[in-house]
């Protein structure tokens, strides 16, 4: 593969095309107008106008993509993540145009797409999931009946999509007619597919995923876990590697039932394997995504692992060059992801100009972003600035590293959620590890982050007042009408 086309945007767009760059393979991006001026545009070899801004009239448009593809001759096409990265039709169109697809094959894709398929798929591997059903299901009554037997609290689950979209909690009997009416049409409405099923609810789990990677010779390792518990509305806000709660022992178990989703839908390069894990350390599969996702680098910083050149090499069908027992965990990493988001206004999209914008450099510090001060952030994408990732030999380490970056990081002209960021990081329970899904919920508020705040301001000057008290002594008042303050001692 001497040359591969990258069917995205933004920083996983220059993301993908380093690693490429530093494999010596050519590089083709793809832009809407909106996107004229983008780093990513102008880091390709070669660049192809899509379209209009819109993403259905520009990066959504398969045809455009495959067309690009074949004028440029690029042989593989990265989807990166969002966009048409876990579209089987797209990967199949790909294929049928001799284009390799750097990404799971069209069957992978649509297996895990259906949370039913995915239980169907995985059910003699023997994985642990949630007490539930595995059938769709319309009839209220039949609903009722299972509900009482797996015991309230209940959530009713659609099977397409994602996103938390068509899921409800049903505390008691009353409220399942409805809450069961809601989920449906949400379904319907958000993915065309009114599929629902039950499980039991977990009421506090931590989100714990396990990274994976296949290649197309049958081997298949995990790169061990992301904690990716700190989110707010399904939007993941920080995530860390390794998670303070799995022990090796826990942390192979998992392992394993991750590499076994894999085998049970042939999975081909780099997926993730959802699970929740509850209080009592139980963990259950929920889904598996079938791309490279947001929060990847946090894996790469632990296992100094490349995982879009692992991609490709798979891609170009190479065996893999490791196995399990060659993997190890070195050290800790957090990724706060950076929205163009006021979190003191609901976080509200700030879409506007960065009018400064200066990244946070040093030791164990990466920034993975698509912006340039100077810029405008487009309304019509996602508002991700970037990618904030501190690396330390230990935990501790990592979030002091966060806590200085972000302090680093100067963005103006949009609001972010910077500030957001470091309230996590210096929050009790997150320090502690004692946290869960429902973290944002439990902790934050406007006013918070607004008290917290002022706080430090209130520290910084009750600082400065004590170093005066202490020192004033020594200090000589400086005489200002000759100014001759700076021959004064302090
Ligand atoms: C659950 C659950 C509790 N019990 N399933 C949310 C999105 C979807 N992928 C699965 N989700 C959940 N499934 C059972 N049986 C709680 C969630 C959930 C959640 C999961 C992961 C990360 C954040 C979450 C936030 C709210 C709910």
């Amino acid at each position: 593969m001497k040359k591969i086309l990258i069917a995205n945007r933004g920083e996983i767009a220059l993301r993908v095309m380093r690693t490429a760059k530093k494999m010596g393979i050519k590089t083709v991006a793809v832009y809407s107008e909106a996107d004229r001026h983008s780093p990513h545009v102008r880091f390709a070899d070669e660049a192809i106008l899509l379209g209009p801004a819109p993403s259905n009239q520009s990066y959504l448009v398969m045809d455009k993509i495959i067309a690009a593809a074949k004028k440029t001759g690029a042989e593989g096409i990265h989807p990166g993540y969002g966009f048409l990265s876990e579209n089987a039709i797209f990967a199949q169109m790909v294929e049928d145009a001799g284009i390799s697809f750097i990404g799971p094959r069209p069957h992978a894709i649509r297996v895990m797409g259906s949370k039913l398929a995915a239980k169907e798929a995985v059910r003699e591997y023997k994985i642990p999931m949630v007490p539930g059903i595995e059938e769709a299901i319309t009839d209220v009554a039949l609903a009722k009946k299972i509900a009482q037997k797996i015991g309230f609290p209940i959530l009713i689950k659609a099977s397409a999509g994602g996103g938390g979209k068509g899921m409800r909690v049903v505390e008691n009997l009353e409220e399942l007619p409805q809450q069961m009416e809601r989920a449906i049409s949400e379904a319907i409405s958000a993915f065309g597919d009114g599929s629902v099923f039950i499980e039991k609810y977990v009421t506090s789990p931590r989100h714990i995923e396990i990274q994976v990677i296949a290649d197309t010779h049958g081997n298949v390792v995990h790169l061990f876990e992301r904690e990716c518990s700190i989110q707010r509305r399904h939007q993941k806000v920080v995530e860390e590697a390794p998670s303070v709660v799995l022990d090796p022992a826990l942390r192979k178990a998992m392992g394993e039932a991750a590499v076994k989703v894999a085998k049970a839908c042939d999975y081909v390069g780099a997926g993730t394997v959802e699970f929740l894990l509850d209080d009592q350390k139980n963990f259950y599969f929920l889904e598996m995504n079938t791309r490279l996702q947001v929060e990847h680098p946090v894996t790469e910083l632990i296992t100094g692992i490349d995982l879009v050149e692992q991609q490709i090499k798979i891609a170009r069908g190479e065996k893999l060059a490791f196995n399990q027992e060659d993997l190890t965990i070195k050290g800790h990493a957090l990724e706060l992801r950076v929205y163009a988001e006021d979190p003191l206004n609901n976080f509200l999209p700030s879409v506007g100009n960065l009018e400064v914008y200066q990244q946070p450099t040093g030791e164990g510090i990466r920034v993975d972003d698509g912006f340039e001060q100077g810029m405008d952030i487009p309304i019509y994408y996602d508002p991700m600035i970037s990618k904030l990732i501190t690396y330390g030999p230990t935990r501790a380490a990592a979030i002091q590293r966060m806590v200085e970056a972000i302090k680093d990081y100067k963005i103006e002209g949009v609001a972010t959620t910077l500030t957001f960021g470091k309230f996590v990081c210096e929050h009790e329970a997150f320090i502690s590890g004692d946290f869960d899904t429902h973290f944002v919920k439990d902790y934050y508020s406007p006013e918070k982050l607004e008290a917290y705040r002022s706080e430090e301001i209130n520290l910084v000057a009750a600082l400065g007042l004590k170093l005066y008290l202490e020192n004033k002594e020594q200090l000589q008042v400086p005489n200002t009408t000759n100014s001759s303050w700076h021959k004064s001692r302090i």
